[in-house]
This record gives structure tokens, sequence and C-alpha cells, in this order.
């Protein structure tokens, strides 16, 4: 098992000649644009980094795999690759039918030939694969609110992978790495897996891991997608280049893995071994909760934090590659150094900054001592994390019409206007409607097109550092919770329920619209003939009746300082 075969992996690309030809064959074919997801997926597809899967997988694979982790052929493959699609295209759709993939700027870059169709049992797919059927689990939300309803599956003819801008010569495909590995003479290698910035006892312990096993070391980082909430990776990968020169010269490699995880614990723990071994790695050091999701819904873990490291001990043998285990390190004060906390003897006094301490420090804009964290890491990390009074963030208030959310949107930009500092932009239901979604009416369909364009530019809005203010009606859960994520990938997500009942909000009936809806003259009203979904877990819900606008508007501006997004700098 350490001494890997180093010969190239089978990929699933055509030579060029064939690719030429079928880029203009496909053309003519119906062709499914890929979702971020889908396409790290295909690329890892492509170039073997998911040898042995052949394609998005059949419906007998797929249940081999939920049920047992086993393909029809027999072999370990834990997770299930799906193409996820939307019932009008497999509407289209029949088994026999190729159909071209296309990237977001539409290029094409395989053929599926599909073979399967079918509707899966998602909430079954979400208690076996990731053990619960909760959305608190980032991979079960990604189901339920995200994937399509339909999967096809079929093998894939690779035309060309996907093309990477940012880090390329980063960016190693499974053979070039087997490449790299033969021509340096390396033979046993171990991986560290990880989708977190690098800071020194992460560097002892990797250091300490290839020692012990005698082998090279490859920081193999996610860049893919990883947990919603996570430091991007332009971030990380700087912080990872500043961490590579402190490894002995020439003993250690970085290179980027464009994976999609599923933060899906030991199934993921027994997947990232599979993938490693296809990259020509021999050992790979598997952690406490190693790609644990956090909590569930009731507060607890997803998974016990060994289960990971039993479950790939158990599959070793067919995973191909050694598990190294991690040893916690602690920083010993007395002695200024990094030692594995099961061999420091009681009384020594030992410091550590948690991942949340770190968070708040550089929210906060306080030291993080240097026997932490490298000086050139802190430098990236405080670069794209500004303290949270000089961050863009969106502020949401969702309500019946006529319930005051505009007033007080109204009344708390002019007062963040005030304050100066950040640009700030108000994005009222009604402005909405007339600038960016003239053509929509009120439907569900439409409903939710109207909110997630509000939400995809409140996120733009708070990526660049300013205050977007949105006030449209928003009745549904799902479609709050999507904008939520949009939002959340780039500032904080505060979300105001203006909790005026809809007999309040009737008897003022301020535009005259409930006399309508009640007479039938305005159909899908929502209150009167629509359902409006009450926010279960708002950051705050504000009460207008009896309460003059300053005061709910004061409120919001409460909440806010106590988030810390508004301060007296
Ligand atoms: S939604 O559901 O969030 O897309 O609605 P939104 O864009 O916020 O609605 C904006 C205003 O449209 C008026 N209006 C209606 N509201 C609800 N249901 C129906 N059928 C309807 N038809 C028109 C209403 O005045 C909303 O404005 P506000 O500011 O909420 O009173």
């Amino acid at each position: 098992m350490s001494q890997p075969n180093l010969a190239p992996i089978p990929e699933l690309y055509v030579n060029a000649d064939s690719a030429q030809k079928l880029k203009a064959d496909a053309g003519d074919m119906l062709s499914w644009d890929l979702s971020a997801r889908q396409l790290c997926d295909l690329e890892l597809l492509m170039n073997g980094g998911f040898y042995p899967l052949k394609g998005f997988l059949t419906q007998t694979d797929y249940d081999g795999v939920v049920d047992n982790m086993r393909l029809t052929s027999g072999d370990l493959w834990p997770m299930p690759i799906t193409l996820d699609v939307s019932q009008d295209f497999a509407d289209k759709i029949e088994p026999g039918t190729d159909i071209a993939l296309r990237d977001q700027e539409g290029v094409i870059l395989a053929i599926l030939s599909v073979t399967d169709k079918w509707s899966p049992d998602k909430k079954r797919e979400a208690e076996k694969v990731f053990g619960a059927d909760d959305l608190a689990h980032p991979a079960v939300n990604y189901l339920h609110n995200v994937a399509g309803p339909v999967y096809l599956g079929g093998p894939i003819t690779g035309i060309q992978p996907p093309t990477h801008y940012d880090f390329r010569a980063r960016r190693d495909t499974p053979n070039e790495l087997r490449a790299f590995f033969r021509k340096m003479g390396w033979r046993r290698i171990v991986a560290f897996q990880t989708r977190n910035p690098l800071h020194r006892a992460h560097q002892e312990l990797t250091f300490r891991a290839a020692r012990e096993a005698q082998a090279n070391l490859l920081i193999h980082p996610v860049v893919g997608m990883t947990k919603p909430g996570d430091v991007d990776h332009f971030t990380r990968v700087r912080c990872y280049e500043a961490v590579l020169d402190k490894y002995p010269q020439a003993t250690t490699h970085l290179s980027l893995l464009n994976l999609a995880m599923r933060m899906a614990g030991p199934r993921e723990a027994v997947w990232h071994g599979i993938i490693r071994r296809n990259h020509g790695l021999t050992h790979m050091i598997v952690g406490r909760d190693h790609a644990g999701p956090g909590k569930n819904s009731q507060g607890q873990d997803f998974y016990d934090p060994y289960a990971a490291q039993e479950l790939f001990r158990e599959h070793q043998a067919d995973i191909g590659v050694e598990m190294v285990d991690f040893k916690q390190m602690v920083y010993v004060q007395e002695r200024a150094q990094y030692e594995p906390r099961d061999e420091v003897e009681e009384g020594a006094t030992i410091l550590d900054i948690s991942g949340t301490e770190l968070r708040r420090r550089l929210r906060e804009g306080l030291d993080i001592p240097e026997w932490f964290s490298f000086p050139e890491v802190v430098t990236q990390l405080r670069r794209t994390s500004p303290p949270r009074d000089k961050q863009g963030f969106t502020v949401f208030f969702t309500g019946l019409s006529g319930s005051g959310k505009s007033t007080i949107a109204n009344a708390l930009m002019v007062k963040l206007m005030e304050m100066g500092g950040r640009p700030v932009t108000l994005l009222d239901g009604d402005v909405v409607r007339k600038h960016l979604s003239s053509e929509l009416g009120f439907s569900k369909e439409h409903r939710d097109i109207n909110i997630k364009r509000i939400g995809y530019v409140a996120s733009e809005i708070t990526k660049n550092g300013g205050i977007a203010i949105c006030a449209p009606i928003a009745p549904y859960t799902a479609t709050r919770r999507a904008v939520r994520e949009m939002v959340e990938a780039f500032g904080a997500f505060i979300e105001v329920h203006v909790a005026t009942s809809v007999e309040e909000c009737e008897r003022r009936d301020r535009k005259g619209l409930y006399k309508l809806a009640r007479e039938g003259k305005i159909k899908e009203f929502t209150g009167i003939s629509d359902p409006y979904e009450i926010p279960e877990n708002p950051e705050l819900r504000v009460q207008t009746e009896g309460v003059d606008v300053d005061y709910a508007a004061q409120q919001v501006l409460l909440k806010l300082e106590q988030m810390g997004l508004i301060g007296l700098s």
C-alpha cells in the first residue's frame, strides 16, 4: 500500500481531434448548464480524481452507494455523484439521449450519454449518506433546496477541462501529481486535506505526521466548494503559500484540489482517501471530526468525533491509502514550543486560541500572537476580514403588505447615512418591482424570482462593503433562506420580521389593496388569498402596533450595534 504504482490513471477525455469533432456535434444536442458543484464533480470525474467512476451515477450504482457505499462492480464508493436537473429539463430527456454539459459561460466540456433518469428519494439519501434529514446539514440543505428533483446518470465523454484563471500553477490533475512524484522520486506521501488557513499548530502536526510516516508531505487544500462561511479560497491559498516556506525545503508540496465538499464526516473521509489514492498519495491525515458539518438543529454534533477515523480504518485496504492519526498539537508556554497534547505533563501551561476566538479577534482588530500564527498568515486574514464595523451587511425586512417595512427601512437608511462610513442602498419592494422586476407578477414562481434578484443585488453590495436594506414581502421561508446564504457568503444577514398582524394591516389599508383583495379584484394577495410563512428565527422581530417608526428603527440599530456591525469608530 505504501509503495504506490504511479502509472497514469485513466481519464475520461478523448484525444484533441475527436474533441474538436465532438464539440461540433454537441452544438446540436440539448445542453445542461452545470451548477458550481456539478462543475467541480465533472472536473474530477474527467481527470480521474473520482476513478473508478466513468460518469454520473446510474440508478443501481446510486442505490448501492446510498445503501452500502458500493458500486455494482463491488468497488468502494461512499458519495453519490449525481447530475441533478430540473423537472422541465428532465421531461425533455429520454434514456438513450446524449446531452452536452456546459460551464457557466456556455463552453461545452463533456457529453453525457444518458442511460438512467429517476426521481430520487431525497429523505432516504439524506438519512443514509449524511446521517439525518436535517436542514442544518449543508449538504442536506443543498439536496432539498438547491438540487433539482431528477437525476440523470450515464457515462461521460470528456472534451476539455473547466478553465481556471486563478492559481493555475498550483492546480494539478491526478496524473500531473503522479508525474511530479515520479520525477521527484517521492514514493511515500502524506496528504493533508484542509479547508481552513494553516496556523502554527497545523504546520507542526503535518510536519510531524510526515516525519513519523517517513514520508513527504502534500498540502492538498480544497478550493472547489467548502462549508458555507469558510474563509474564501483566494485568501486561503495566499496563506498556504506563506506557510510553505516554513517546511524544510523540498519535503513538502502544495497542490489545490477543485473538490466540492459535502461535509459528510465519516463517508467524506473515506471519499477523500479514495481521491488521494487517485492522486498518487499513500497516506492521509484524518483528524478528529474530519469534514464535520457542525451542529444539527438540536445543537448536537452530527457525527461522533472519531467516527471518521473508525470508518476509514475499517475500509483502509479498499481505499488504498494508510491513515495517519492526527496528533493534537498544543503550545506549551514554559518551553515556548508546540508538543503533542498527550505528551504534555500535568501542570504545564497550555495556550490555545479557538476558531471562534480567532474570528472575534480578527473582527475586532485585536492582537493575534506570533506563537499562534505566522505574521504573514495573519496579514492575509486581516486583509480579507476587516473589523466587523467596516464590513458590508444586509438588513432584510419581511412582512405583510402595509406592515410598515418600507417606513422602518427608510428611517433606518437615513440613520445609517447620518452615521456615514459605508454606502447604503434601499431595495424596497415597490421600487424593485419597478426597476428590476417590472415583468413579474405575484405567483409563487414570480415572487421567488423577485426575491432572488433582490438577494443577488444585496449580496453584491455586501461583498463590496456596503449596506443593503431590503424590504419586500418575501413570503416563503425557503426563498428567504436562499437569500441568506447568498449574502452570508460575504457578510452578515439580519432578518427583521415586521410582525404586524393581517387584521392591523387590513385596518390601516394604506394603499387600498386589502379592500380590492377582499373584493377579489386582486388575486393571490398575501395574507388574504396567498400564504405568508412567518419567520421562525429572525434576528429581530419588531411590533408596529402602538409603536412609532423611530422606535422600531432604533431597535434595528441596537441589534446592529450588538452584532458589532456599527460602532463608535
Ligand atoms: S414579494 O412577494 O416579496 O415578491 O412581494 P413584493 O415585491 O414585496 O410586493 C411589493 C408590493 O406589491 C403590492 N402588491 C401585492 N402584494 C402582495 N400580493 C399581491 N398579490 C400584490 N399585488 C400588488 C404591494 O403593495 C406590495 O408592497 P408593500 O410595500 O409590501 O405594501
